[in-house]
C-alpha cells in the first residue's frame, strides 16, 4: 500500500516538492517558479478589465482557470470576461479573439490552440495596445507576450514516466497517447515522457506515440490496435482529457485491464472518478486555478507599470488512490465556480 507524503521544497528559483510514497512509489511534484523580466514592450494603462480566452468550451480544466481568474479579478476590483471556442482549433479561436479585442480590454489571458498559427491574430491584439499573457499553452514566438503562466509540461511528462515506471516495476512496453502535434502542452508531455523513459529506465520499451484527434473513441481504437500488435503491453500514458477518457475504454475493450497500467493527465471529474473506480492507476495533475489567479495578478500589475515574471511555472502533482483525499492534493483537483 503506497502512501504519498509531501516532501520538502528545494532550491531558490524552482521549488520542487519530492512527493515520496512510504511504500516506494516515488513521484515528483513541481512547485511554482518564475523568471523576472522587464515589461518593456507592455502598455501601461490602468486595468479596468481583463479577458480570458480558453482553449475549448466545456472543459473542466479551462473552467478551473476561469474560476481562479474570476476570483482574483473580483478581489482586485477589475472587470472580467471569459470566452472559448467550440473546439480546440485556431480557426475557431481566432474569431473569439477578435470579438474580445473589439471590447478593448487592457489585458488578455489566452491559451493559444496552436503555438504558431495563433501568433499573428495575437500580434494584432498586441498592436491594438492590449497586454498579452498566455496561460497553459504557449507560443513559439514569445516576443509579443508580457508573461507566460503554465505548467512545466516536460516535467509533467517526466513525472508521468516516473509514476508509470514504479507502477510496472521498471520493465516492459509502454505507449504514450496524444493529440495531433501543434499544442505546446501535449507535445512537451510526450517529449518529457519519452525522454525520461529512455534516459532513466533501460528495461522499459517506449512504443511509437499514438495520436488520436481530440476524441475518447479515437483514442480507444488506437489503444486496441496497439494491444493487438503488442499483447504484452504494460502501460499507457494519456497526455490530456480526451486520451485520458479513451485509454481505459480501449484497455477494457481488449480485456487487458489486469495487465495494463494507465497514467492519465488532469484531475477533472471524469479522471478522478476513473481513479477512484480503479479504471486508471494514477493522474499527473496541474493547478489551473493558480494559472488564472497569477494571470490576472500580472495583468493588473502590468497596468501599474510593475515588472512581472516572463515565465511563471505553476505546480504539478502525481495523484493515486492513496493520496487523492490528502489536503496537499486538493488544489490539483479541478473545480469550476
Ligand atoms: O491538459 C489540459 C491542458 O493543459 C492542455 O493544454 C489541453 O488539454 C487540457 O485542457 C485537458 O483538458
Amino acid at each position: 500500500m503506497s502512501t504519498f507524503v509531501p516532501g520538502v521544497f528545494q532550491g531558490a528559483t524552482r521549488r520542487t516538492a519530492v512527493v515520496v510514497a512510504a511504500a516506494g512509489l516515488v513521484a515528483v511534484a513541481t512547485g511554482c517558479s518564475n523568471s523576472a523580466t522587464t515589461a518593456s514592450s507592455t502598455s501601461r494603462k490602468e486595468v479596468k478589465s481583463v479577458a480570458l480566452i480558453g482553449g475549448v468550451k466545456d472543459s473542466p480544466f479551462y473552467a478551473a482557470i476561469d474560476c481562479g481568474a474570476k476570483t482574483e479579478a473580483k478581489k482586485l476590483g477589475v472587470g472580467y470576461s471569459y470566452a472559448a471556442p467550440g473546439t480546440f482549433d485556431p480557426s475557431q479561436q481566432q474569431p473569439v479573439l477578435s470579438s474580445v479585442v473589439a471590447k478593448n480590454p487592457q489585458a488578455i489571458l489566452i491559451a493559444p490552440t496552436d503555438k504558431t498559427a495563433m501568433f499573428q491574430p495575437m500580434h494584432q491584439a498586441k498592436q491594438a495596445g492590449i497586454n498579452l499573457i498566455t496561460v497553459d499553452t504557449k507560443l513559439t514566438d514569445t516576443s509579443d507576450l508580457s508573461s507566460q503562466v503554465n505548467s512545466d509540461n516536460i516535467a509533467g511528462g517526466a513525472l508521468g514516466a516516473d509514476t508509470m515506471a514504479k507502477l510496472i516495476g521498471g520493465k516492459g512496453k509502454v505507449v504514450a497517447l496524444s493529440e495531433p502535434p501543434g499544442s505546446s502542452t501535449d507535445d512537451e508531455r510526450v517529449k518529457g515522457f519519452v525522454d525520461r523513459m529512455k534516459s532513466k529506465y533501460p528495461n522499459i520499451t517506449v512504443l511509437t506515440t499514438q495520436y488520436a484527434d481530440h476524441s475518447a473513441q479515437a483514442t480507444a481504437s488506437k489503444v486496441s490496435s496497439v494491444l493487438a500488435a503488442n499483447p504484452d503491453l504494460k502501460g499507457v500514458f494519456a497526455v490530456d482529457n480526451f486520451t485520458g477518457d479513451g485509454a481505459p475504454i480501449g484497455v477494457r475493450n481488449a480485456n487487458a485491464r489486469k495487465s495494463v497500467k494507465i497514467v492519465a493527465f488532469d484531475a477533472q471529474p471524469s479522471q478522478v472518478q476513473a481513479l477512484k473506480g480503479g479504471d486508471i492507476d494514477a493522474i499527473v495533475s496541474q493547478n489551473p486555478y493558480d494559472m488564472g489567479v497569477k494571470g490576472v495578478q500580472y495583468a493588473v500589475d502590468l497596468g501599474k507599470g510593475k515588472q512581472v515574471p516572463k515565465t511563471e511555472i505553476t505546480g504539478l502533482m502525481a495523484i493515486t488512490q492513496q493520496n487523492i483525499d490528502d489536503a496537499t492534493v486538493k488544489p490539483y483537483i479541478y473545480k469550476s465556480c
